[in-house]
C-alpha cells in the first residue's frame, strides 16, 4: 500500500454509502506500525459505526487494554519493540482479557505462521492488504460471537447475584427463625438447642451449668390497666434491662409471654444464686419507663444447676417448678 492508493481508498471509503450499519457497535484496538494504514482501516471501521483506538506497537497495544479493554482487537503481525504474536501471547496472560476477539493481520500465509498465530492466541487472521468487504464479513462473523460471550456473562453476573441474594436471604431466615421479633432476644427454639450443647459441654468437662427461669410479677395487670400495647413496650424494656445485667459468658433467651431463661456455663446453684439475686434486684431498682409511666415492675426466678440431674429437660423442669415455689413464696425472690 502506497499513500496514493491509501488516498483512493480513504475516498472510496467515504464515497461508499455504508452498506450494512454495524448493529452491534464494538469498541475496536487497532494495532499497526503504519501510520497510513492505521488511519485507513479507522476510517473504514468508524465509517461501520465502531469506535476505534489506535496503537503503533504491542507494547502501546497492551498499555491501551489496560486501560480500556476493547472488545476486539487487529492488531498487525511485524512490528518494532513487541510483534502482534507476542502481543497475543502477552495478552492471553490475564483472564480478564481471555475473549478479547483478535484478529492477526498477516502478509505471510505459510501454515505454520498461521499455526503459530492460532497458538498464540489469535481468534482469526487478516491477509494483507486487508480487502474491505472481507474485513466487514468477519467482523459480523465476529460480532456475533462477542454479542453471545457478553450475553452469557450478563446471565453469568446474574445467576451470580441470584446465589448471593439467596444465601443472604437464607442467613437472614436461619437469624430470623432463632430470634424473638418482640425483644430481638434469642427464641425459645434456640434456647433449646444452646441448653443442649451446654449441657453436653459441661456433662464432657466434668462442670456444672445451671439454667434460670424468670417470669415478670403479676404482669397480667399491666396489660389490664395500660392495654397490651403498653404492655409490649414494658416487657421490651424488662428485656433490655436483664440484658444489661448479663454476665458475658451467659445466654438470656425469651421463652414465653413474659418468661425468659438465662443459661449460665461454669455456674452452679451457689455461684447461680448470686448473679440470679443481682438480675432480679436490677429489674426491681430500676423504674420501667413504657409511653411516659414510670412502673416499677418485679421478677420470679427459679433456679437449678445440673447436679444429680439426668437431662437439660430434668433441669429445666426443676427450674420452673421452683419459679411456681418463688411465685408462691410472694414473688420478687429467687428460689434454688
Ligand atoms: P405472675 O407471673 O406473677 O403469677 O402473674 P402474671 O400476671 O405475670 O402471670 P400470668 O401467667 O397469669 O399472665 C402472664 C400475662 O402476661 C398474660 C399476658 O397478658 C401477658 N403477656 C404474655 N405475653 C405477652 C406479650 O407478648 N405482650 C403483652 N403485652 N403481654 C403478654
Ligand atoms: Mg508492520
Ligand atoms: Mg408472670
Ligand atoms: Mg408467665
Amino acid at each position: 500500500l502506497n499513500s496514493a492508493s491509501i488516498a483512493s481508498e480513504l475516498m472510496s471509503v467515504d464515497a461508499q454509502p455504508s452498506v450494512q450499519p454495524a448493529i452491534f457497535k464494538l469498541h475496536i484496538l487497532l494495532v499497526d506500525d503504519d501510520r497510513a494504514i492505521r488511519l485507513l482501516y479507522k476510517a473504514l471501521l468508524e465509517k461501520s459505526g465502531h469506535s476505534v483506538t489506535t496503537a503503533n506497537n504491542g507494547r502501546e497495544a497492551l498499555e491501551s487494554v489496560k486501560a480500556s479493554p476493547p472488545q476486539l482487537i487487529i492488531s498487525d503481525w511485524m512490528m518494532p519493540e513487541m510483534d502482534g504474536i507476542e502481543f497475543c501471547r502477552e495478552l492471553r496472560k490475564n483472564p480478564d482479557w481471555h475473549r478479547i476477539y483478535v484478529f492477526i493481520v498477516t502478509a505471510q500465509e505459510s501454515t505454520e505462521k498461521l499455526i503459530e498465530a492460532f497458538e498464540a492466541g489469535a481468534n482469526d487472521y487478516l491477509s494483507k492488504p486487508i480487502n474491505p468487504k472481507v474485513l466487514a464479513a468477519r467482523l459480523r462473523s465476529a460480532q456475533r460471537i462477542v454479542q453471545m460471550q457478553e450475553a452469557q456473562e450478563e446471565d453469568r453476573l446474574q445467576l451470580r447475584q441470584f446465589a448471593d441474594e439467596l444465601a443472604l436471604s437464607n442467613k437472614r431466615l436461619q437469624a430470623l427463625a432463632v430470634t424473638d421479633a418482640l425483644t430481638g432476644l434469642p427464641n425459645r427454639r434456640y434456647m433449646m438447642e444452646r441448653l443442649e450443647q451446654e449441657w453436653a459441654l459441661a456433662t464432657r468437662a466434668g462442670r456444672p451449668v445451671c439454667c434460670m427461669m424468670v417470669d415478670i410479677d403479676h404482669f397480667k395487670m399491666i396489660n389490664d390497666t395500660y392495654g397490651h400495647q403498653l404492655g409490649d413496650e414494658a416487657l421490651k424494656l424488662v428485656a433490655s434491662s436483664l440484658q444489661q445485667a448479663m454476665r458475658k459468658q451467659d445466654v438470656l433467651c425469651r421463652v414465653g409471654g413474659e418468661e425468659f431463661m438465662v443459661i449460665c456455663p461454669d455456674s452452679d446453684n451457689k455461684a447461680g444464686f448470686i448473679y440470679a439475686e443481682r438480675l432480679r434486684q436490677h429489674v426491681a431498682f430500676q423504674p420501667v419507663l413504657a409511653s411516659g409511666k414510670s412502673l416499677r415492675l418485679t421478677v420470679s426466678i427459679g433456679l437449678a444447676d445440673n447436679a444429680g440431674l439426668a437431662s437439660p429437660e430434668a433441669m429445666m423442669h426443676q427450674a420452673d417448678l421452683r419459679l411456681y415455689a418463688a411465685k408462691a413464696a410472694g414473688r420478687n425472690c429467687t428460689i434454688i
